[in-house]
C-alpha cells in the first residue's frame, strides 16, 4: 500500500500544534526530536521534521505529498502548491513598524526610506503595489533591533501580540498581510482517497473544538 509523506516544522511556532492536531486525528506515532523522519504505526503515513523555511518547496517538488507551513511561507516563497485546508493556529500578521518616534506615519512616507525584513517578497510585492520605492535590507533574525541600529528607517515583521514590537519602541502603522497554519498539498493530490480521509478527520477535529 503507498504511504504518505507529511511534511511538519520540526521545532518552532507550529511544531507543536501540528503535532497535536496529527494525534488527534487518531494517529500514533513516536515523536522523537532527534528524529527526522518518523512511522505512523495506524495509517499510512510518514511525517518529516523540517525547517518551515523549506516545507513549501518539499511539497512543490513532491518530496512529501503534503505539508503544514504558515500561509506568509507559502507567499514567500512563490511556489505552486494546493491549499487543502486553514487550520486555525499559527494566526498572526505581517505589519510595518517605526520607531515611536518616527515621521514615518503612512505607507506613501516609506518613498526612499529604508525597511529591514526578514520577509522581502512579501514586502516588494505589497510595495510595488502601492507604488512606493524603499530600500529591503533582508536579514534573518531580530528584525526589531535594526532600527534602534540605525540599520533601517523601518521594519516589516509578523507581529502577534504586539509585545516584541512594543519592548523595542516600535510601533505598527500599516497590516500587510494575515496568516495561519495550513495544509497545503502537492498539485493533483487533492484527489487522493487518503488525503480525502485524513481532510475529513482534521475537520472533524477542528469542528469538535468550535
Ligand atoms: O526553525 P524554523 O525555520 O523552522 O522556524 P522559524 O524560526 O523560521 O519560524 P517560527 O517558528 O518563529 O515561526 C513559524 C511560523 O509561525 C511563522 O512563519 C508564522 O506563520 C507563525 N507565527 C505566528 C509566528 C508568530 N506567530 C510570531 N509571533 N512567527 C513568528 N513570530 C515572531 C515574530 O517574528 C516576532 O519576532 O514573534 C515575534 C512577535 O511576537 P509578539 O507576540 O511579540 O508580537
Ligand atoms: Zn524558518
Amino acid at each position: 500500500m503507498k504511504t504518505l509523506k507529511i511534511a511538519i516544522q520540526k521545532s518552532g511556532r507550529l511544531n507543536e500544534k501540528s503535532v497535536e492536531l496529527l494525534k488527534n486525528c487518531g494517529l500514533s506515532f513516536d515523536n522523537y526530536k532527534s528524529s527526522l523522519i518518523t512511522q505512523v504505526s495506524n495509517f499510512p503515513l510518514e511525517i518529516l521534521f523540517l525547517r518551515d523555511d523549506d516545507i513549501p518547496e518539499y511539497v512543490q517538488d513532491g518530496i512529501a505529498d503534503i505539508g503544514i507551513v504558515g500561509e506568509n511561507g507559502i507567499a514567500e516563497t512563490d511556489v505552486d502548491v494546493t491549499y487543502l485546508q486553514r487550520l486555525g493556529f499559527g494566526k498572526c500578521k505581517l505589519k510595518l513598524a517605526v520607531p515611536t518616534h518616527s515621521d514615518i506615519k503612512t505607507v506613501a512616507d516609506l518613498n526612499g526610506k529604508s525597511i529591514a525584513t526578514s520577509y522581502p517578497v512579501i514586502l516588494q510585492k505589497f510595495l510595488d503595489k502601492e507604488g512606493i520605492q524603499s530600500d529591503i535590507k533582508t536579514i534573518s533574525g531580530s528584525v526589531e533591533i535594526s532600527p534602534g541600529l540605525g540599520l533601517a528607517d523601518a521594519i516589516f515583521d509578523i507581529v502577534s501580540t504586539g509585545g516584541t514590537l512594543r519592548s523595542n519602541g516600535l510601533k505598527p502603522f500599516a497590516d500587510v498581510m494575515s496568516s495561519e497554519a495550513v495544509l497545503i498539498g502537492r498539485k493533483g493530490i487533492e484527489s487522493d482517497a487518503l488525503i480525502t480521509e485524513l481532510m475529513q478527520r482534521i475537520q472533524s477535529v477542528m469542528r469538535a473544538k468550535e
